[in-house]
């Protein structure tokens, strides 16, 4: 099989919602045929290239968005493909990270409270330990305080704020509100999720936005560049 079409096959499982062998997927027709994780598999072991995978990750859940905007998809058919990407990196992740020679610094990441969204972060996290940074993850739904009493303990480096919702973003701003008030200056926050943007972090105070993880790896060494006077 070709690589195209082992990518079309893996954005199609996605799509579906259809996990493994044993699940129905979203029209009911698919069980007993290989499932996300499966052509995963499969896909790795003809040498797909591990990005490419990873990309079409973020394609297919795209779509699954716009299927659940439309209407033709509700909350259990994109949580389902939600499924399939978290099964299916537990796969992936070996192949991306590769060995961590070089200590990079130390990353913190969370999503922040009211939001559940984590397929980004984690995919986040990743590339990034990949890229050689000790990543410390804290989940999804993390409070303010929770955030600034990690930063404390870990200090990190940098710390990566995720939001997916509208009506989560505005916790980032709280976060670095709360990190000022402690006297924590020394922390670059990074900012990243769906309706995040450039403008929102420079309004909010972040350090950065990133529209996905390998402008992360880019933003990072920037950072570390301007930080060193490279
Ligand atoms: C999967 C999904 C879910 C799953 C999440 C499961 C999980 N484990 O994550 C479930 C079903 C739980 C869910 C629930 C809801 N969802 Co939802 N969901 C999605 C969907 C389809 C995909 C998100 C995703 O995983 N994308 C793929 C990843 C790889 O992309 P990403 O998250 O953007 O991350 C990349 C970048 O943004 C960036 N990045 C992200 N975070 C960070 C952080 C840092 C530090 C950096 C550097 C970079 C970075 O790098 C990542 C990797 O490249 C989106 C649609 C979309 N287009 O985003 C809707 C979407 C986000 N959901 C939406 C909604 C409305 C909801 C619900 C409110 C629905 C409901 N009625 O209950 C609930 C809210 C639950 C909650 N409190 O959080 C809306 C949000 C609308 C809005 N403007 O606020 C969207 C846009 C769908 C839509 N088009 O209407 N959802």
């Amino acid at each position: 099989m070709n690589q195209e079409s082992s990518l079309d096959r893996i954005r199609h499982s996605i799509v579906m919602g259809h996990v493994d062998e044993n699940d129905e997927g979203f029209d009911g027709t698919m069980e007993g045929e290989p499932g996300t994780v499966d052509l995963v598999r499969e896909a790795l072991d003809v040498d797909v290239n591990p990005q490419e995978i990873l990309n079409i990750f973020n394609e297919s859940m795209e779509e699954v968005g716009k299927l659940f905007e439309s209407g033709k998809y509700l909350l259990p058919d994109m949580l389902a493909s939600a499924e399939c990407v978290g099964n299916a990196m537990d796969i992936l992740e070996p192949h991306l990270v590769g060995k961590q020679e070089n200590q990079k610094g130390k990353f913190l990441i969370a999503t922040v409270k009211g939001d559940l969204h984590d397929i980004g972060k984690n995919i986040v996290s990743t590339i990034l330990k990949g890229a050689g940074y000790q990543v410390k993850d804290l989940g999804i739904d993390v409070s303010v305080n929770d955030i600034v009493a990690a930063v404390k303990e870990f200090k990190p480096d940098f710390l990566g704020l995720s939001a997916l919702l509208t009506t989560t973003m505005t916790e980032m701003e709280a976060v670095i509100k709360k990190l000022k008030e402690a006297g924590i200056n020394d922390v670059k926050v990074l900012i990243g999720g769906a309706p995040t943007s450039e403008e929102f972090a420079l309004k909010i105070g972040a350090d950065g936005y990133c529209r996905d993880a390998l402008h992360a790896v880019a933003k990072l060494e920037q950072m570390q560049d301007a930080l060193s006077g490279r």
